[in-house]
């Protein structure tokens, strides 16, 4: 017979299951920028969960708007029905997205936001009689979550190797990991804004008649954060706009003030085509993302889709009505707040603080942009990460949540701290940097 609630039968997600097994980190209740462990032990969230927790967890008004929710449409079909909070969501975050990206369409993770947004590219295209135009670019390190289409324009080696040839057609500009010159900089590199143009050696090899979109994170968040180098984004842009390509923001992380602006777009002033985004947009509450997409995607696709339906894409749970009521009442904090804008406020408090770290033991480099941080530690030789996983468990038990990956210690942190708060973060960084041989 089976024990009941042993932590066998749960393969957890992007875990050391078979260590996290033998020594669990386990929460069982949120407040604000704290989590209780099942010890009750406060632990404290650098991480706003993951990376979607902007306004601090546990927010009366989000949960009271969807109990309200449940109790009076818990579901309706998202094909050829509708329901109104879907709607006025998507209008409420057209009007907080950049001027003329005023379409959306929701998904219920960034995974599938990605893949709507890819998808989206290639259908324009072809209802537009540019149906040669299919190819689609990533960038080497890139994240694009963990469907086909997202680990195909992704660039991280170990997401991609065991799974076979994944999409055909696809591949990938360069990094912008410039460490010789760009190490311990505030904010974006002063060098590397060249390396966009690796999209024309693409072009040059493809031709721009076969190539479909480019996808980029602005800030590569997953691989350990890494803040666009000075006009590279525009630059992208640029290359983009002479080719008829279709640029694809991936804001997953980047989304809803992050850099203390409601989209990395604004943040740079450069306007992709499409924006996928998620996790803040319910506040991390319950799934849910989308791929917002500019009219000229959307009207092509109405004028020239086939009848009676234009896009044979959607998700069961697509604009869920109480993924909505919670994406709602998470965008009334962020308003009433002026939460991003706290943000940018405590971003430059974030980046005098972390940078002070930078003679630390093992520190090899120190990267920031908005509520966004990291420093990236010397691996072990032989052993790259180890050193890292091994800052991840010191920070457990010392009451902070870390997120880590590879050897890069990655800080993102509800919006809602407060500047102790992020002494409070780096107190304990620092007395784990300490103790790591
Ligand atoms: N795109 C980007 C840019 C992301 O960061 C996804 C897509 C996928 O989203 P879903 O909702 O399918 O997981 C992400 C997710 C981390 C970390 O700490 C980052 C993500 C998820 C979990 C951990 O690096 N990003």
């Amino acid at each position: 017979m089976k024990r009941l609630n042993d932590l066998e039968s749960y393969w957890m997600p992007f875990t050391a299951n078979r260590d996290f097994k033998k020594d669990p980190r386990m929460v069982v209740s949120a407040n604000g920028m704290y989590y209780k462990s099942d010890a009750g032990k406060d632990i404290m969230d650098s991480a706003a969960g993951l990376w979607c927790v902007n306004a601090g967890h546990n927010r009366p008004e989000i949960t009271a708007a969807i109990s309200e929710q449940a109790s009076v449409l818990d579901f309706a079909p998202s094909f050829q029905y509708g329901h109104p909070k879907a709607f006025e969501l998507a209008s409420r975050v057209a009007d907080l997205f950049p001027k003329g990206l005023d379409h959306v369409f929701f998904t219920n993770s960034g995974s599938e936001a990605v893949d709507s947004a890819l998808k989206i590219a290639l259908a324009y295209h072809r209802v537009r009689g540019k149906g040669t135009k299919t190819r689609l670019i990533g960038r080497e390190r890139g994240y694009h979550g963990v469907g086909f289409g997202g680990i195909s324009v992704g660039g991280m080696p170990r997401n991609r190797q065991y799974f076979g040839s994944l999409l055909t057609g696809v591949d990938h500009i360069a990094h912008t990991h410039l460490p010789e010159t760009n190490s311990f900089s505030k904010g974006s590199p002063e060098h590397g804004d060249y390396l966009a143009d690796t999209l024309e050696n693409i072009v040059s090899l493809h031709d721009a008649s076969n190539i479909a979109a480019v996808i980029v994170e602005p800030v590569a968040g997953s691989t350990g954060v890494l803040p666009p180098p000075k006009n590279y984004l525009k630059r992208l842009r640029e290359i983009c706009t002479k080719h008829d390509i279709l640029l694809i923001f991936d804001e997953v992380i980047t989304g809803f003030g992050r850099l203390g602006t409601a989209t990395a777009s604004e943040f740079f002033g450069v306007t992709p085509d499409i924006i996928s985004c998620a996790k803040a947009i319910t506040n991390g509450i319950i799934p849910m993302g989308a791929a917002v997409v500019s009219s000229k995607i959307y009207e092509t696709m109405m004028d020239e889709a086939d009848m009676p339906i234009e896009l044979f894409h959607g998700y069961t749970y697509s604009g869920h009505p109480i993924a909505s009521a919670a994406g709602l009442a998470s965008l009334d904090i962020y308003r009433d707040e002026d939460l991003f804008n706290k943000g940018a406020k405590t971003a430059k408090y974030l980046e005098n603080v972390v940078h002070q770290l930078k003679d630390d033991k093992n520190v090899i480099d120190i990267r920031n942009l908005g509520m966004v941080a990291a420093i990236e530690i010397a691996p072990r030789s032989g052993a790259v990460g180890a050193r890292g996983y091994e800052a991840m468990k010191k920070a457990w038990h010392k009451g902070l949540m870390l997120r880590v990956t590879g050897d890069s210690l990655a800080f993102s942190p509800p919006l809602i701290a407060e500047n102790h708060d992020i002494d409070k973060i780096f107190e304990i960084v620092q007395s784990v940097l300490k103790e790591l041989d």
